[in-house]
């Protein structure tokens, strides 16, 4: 059987989170600190330890076969591919919902607005040129753009460019160098991605067992297990409070007829509000236990 390779983060905004899904997805390597190969122990998966911009490159050439990275840089270079290579393609298996964080068109704070056509032959100072000029062609608006590795907030004070398309999570980094987020180019989070070889029957099995593993563990994120003594008549106000709670279990209460014993497994977010509505609905001794591991 060939070894399954995943690439991931090196060091940066999204190596942790991606590291501790994959541990908590139950894979195990063999760390070593300044390698960039970690072999796995347990199954015959192995982690590349990359910058982030290599991931796509890694999974179009197939090097590895799986790889998670931000949707931002996943479709900059596959953008940036195409001009090679037109039928490159690179699709996400899974949204992992961390990693949040939003492409912007962003102007001097003083400008007003008039909409992208504007930014008609002006300068785009970016990191992404294929997703910004993407985003300038689809309104029809021709600008020159200037591909700057980093420190992109800083161009139009610098007077090199009027206008910057940048990533933006708080916002404070575009106030701090008295810029505005104007239009939205891309809603992006972290992603699991597939290289578009060919995998062997064996290996696509592999990857299928990860894969529902992965699901489990974001499932199991979310999920709670909710317990709570309620008056039998509030039965159905309780059940219709707990959220995303399908068919409770109803316990009877030793010596207490009128009220029963509900456990429930909650698979969207429980709130305190939640618990305050359950309360007042009559319920008591009302616990919220984390869920480790789902298999659905
Ligand atoms: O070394 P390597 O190349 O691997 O890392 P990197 O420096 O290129 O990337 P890194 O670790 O900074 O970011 C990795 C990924 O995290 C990005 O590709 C995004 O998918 C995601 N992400 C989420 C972000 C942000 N939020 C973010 N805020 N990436 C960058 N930023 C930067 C942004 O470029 C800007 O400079 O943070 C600044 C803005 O932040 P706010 O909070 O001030 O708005
Ligand atoms: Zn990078």
């Amino acid at each position: 059987m060939n070894r399954i390779k995943i690439a991931i983060q090196k060091s940066g905004r999204l190596a942790e989170k991606s590291l501790s899904l994959l541990e908590r997805s139950g894979l195990s390597f063999a760390r070593s600190k300044d390698k960039l190969f970690w072999y796995g122990r347990n199954l015959p998966v192995d982690l590349l330890l990359v910058r982030d911009d290599d991931i796509p490159r890694l999974l179009l050439e197939g090097v590895c076969q799986l790889g998670i990275v931000g949707e931002n840089v996943a479709l900059e270079k596959l953008l940036e591919s195409r001009q090679r290579k037109p039928e490159a393609k690179l699709e996400p298996l899974l949204k992992l919902e961390f990693g949040d964080c939003r492409l912007m068109l962003a102007i001097p704070e003083e400008q007003e607005f008039a909409g992208v056509d504007m930014l008609q032959g002006k300068r785009l100072a970016t990191s992404y040129p294929y997703l910004t000029r993407q985003y300038l062609d689809r309104h029809g608006v021709d600008a020159d753009i200037v591909t700057l590795s980093g420190a992109v907030e800083i161009a139009p004070s610098l007077g090199t460019a009027e206008a910057i398309v940048d990533l933006v999570s708080t916002g404070t980094t575009l106030r701090a160098n008295h810029l505005k987020a104007v239009d939205g180019v891309l809603e992006s989070q972290a992603a699991l991605y597939r290289s578009p070889q060919q995998l062997s029957e064996d290996n696509e099995q592999l990857l299928d067992k990860l894969l529902t593993r992965i699901r489990g563990v974001q499932l199991a994120a979310e999920t709670k297990y909710v317990m709570l003594h309620a008056p039998r008549d509030r039965l159905d106000k309780i059940a219709e409070i707990l959220p995303g709670a399908e068919s409770p279990t109803i316990l009877s209460l030793e010596g207490q007829p009128d009220r029963v014993a509900v456990h429930a497994v909650c698979t969207e977010q429980v709130f305190w509000g939640h618990l305050e509505a359950l309360k007042a609905a009559g319920a008591s001794a009302v616990l919220v236990l984390p869920v480790e591991k789902m298999l659905v």
